[in-house]
């Protein structure tokens, strides 16, 4: 088995320690690390994802893949960020409240990271007056909303809402993305933009700033 098989074989299976072999290896025998995230990892996630729905898989596996692909995505990372170059802005980012899927989030961080941003990142459940205190604290020129629940989506319009209450909707820009997120719901509620994936996100990042 080739070593793209065996990390989309070992997220299935929760086997971490397969993963992080597997990457290692795959780099180190040259194998890009964008080639092994696109072409192993996230289809590996999106199998999960159909199992989960299947009634095949249940949370715990879906767990125990989760905690596999993050341990390939901490061997990915340095190849995926750029490193020595000084910040073009700062971009807070989190998982909007009642959401804990947290993957796709730090792989735009990764990504954005790599476009030449500072990244601050809040985690999961993030609730509105938190995003609202970090753009404040750290002056964020852009703010990045993750859900992958429908029942979470709304409250990236509450966050936009607070933003707007809070005063400080002009100074910074809005982007969201995440599984059921679409450019249509960005429009609805307002958001400076959408990112389909986490490359995207880090595209959008430098147009919305005026960088590209
Ligand atoms: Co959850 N879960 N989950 N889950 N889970 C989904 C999302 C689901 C689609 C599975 C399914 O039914 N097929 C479904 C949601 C249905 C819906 O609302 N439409 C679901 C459900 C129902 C649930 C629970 C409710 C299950 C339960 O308890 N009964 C529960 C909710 C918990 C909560 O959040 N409150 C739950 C829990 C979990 C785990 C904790 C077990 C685990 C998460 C672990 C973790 O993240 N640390 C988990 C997982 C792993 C998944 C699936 C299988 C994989 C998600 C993932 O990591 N994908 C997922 C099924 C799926 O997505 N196919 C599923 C890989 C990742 C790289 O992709 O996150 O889409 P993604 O990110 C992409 C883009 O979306 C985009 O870029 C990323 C990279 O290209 N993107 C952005 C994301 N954020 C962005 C922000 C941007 C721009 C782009 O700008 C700021």
């Amino acid at each position: 088995m080739g070593y793209k098989e065996t990390i989309y074989e070992g997220i299935l299976k929760g086997d971490m320690r397969a993963v992080e072999d597997a990457t290692k290896k795959g780099l180190e025998e040259g194998i890009s690390a964008g080639e092994l995230l696109n072409e192993a990892m996230i289809p590996a996630m999106a199998e999960v994802g159909r199992l989960f729905e299947a009634n095949e898989y249940y949370v715990p596996e879906m767990l125990i893949a989760a905690r596999a692909m993050k341990a390939g995505l901490a061997i990915l990372r340095p190849e995926l960020v750029a490193s020595g170059v000084e910040p073009k802005g700062k971009v807070v980012l989190g998982t909007v409240k009642g959401d804990l899927h947290d993957i796709g989030k730090n792989l735009v961080g990764i990504m954005i990271e790599g476009a030449g941003f500072e990244i601050i990142d809040l985690g999961v459940d993030v609730s509105p007056e938190d995003f609202v205190k970090a753009v404040r604290e750290h002056k964020a020129d852009v703010v990045g909303l993750s859900a992958l629940l429908t029942t979470t989506m709304p409250s990236m319009k509450s966050t936009i809402e607070a933003l707007q209450e809070a005063g400080i909707r002009d100074q910074v820009k809005v982007i969201i993305g995440g599984a059921p997120v679409t450019q249509k719901y960005a429009d609805e509620i307002g958001a400076d933009g959408y990112g389909r994936d986490a490359a995207a996100a880090a595209t959008l990042t430098k147009k919305l700033l005026g960088l590209s």
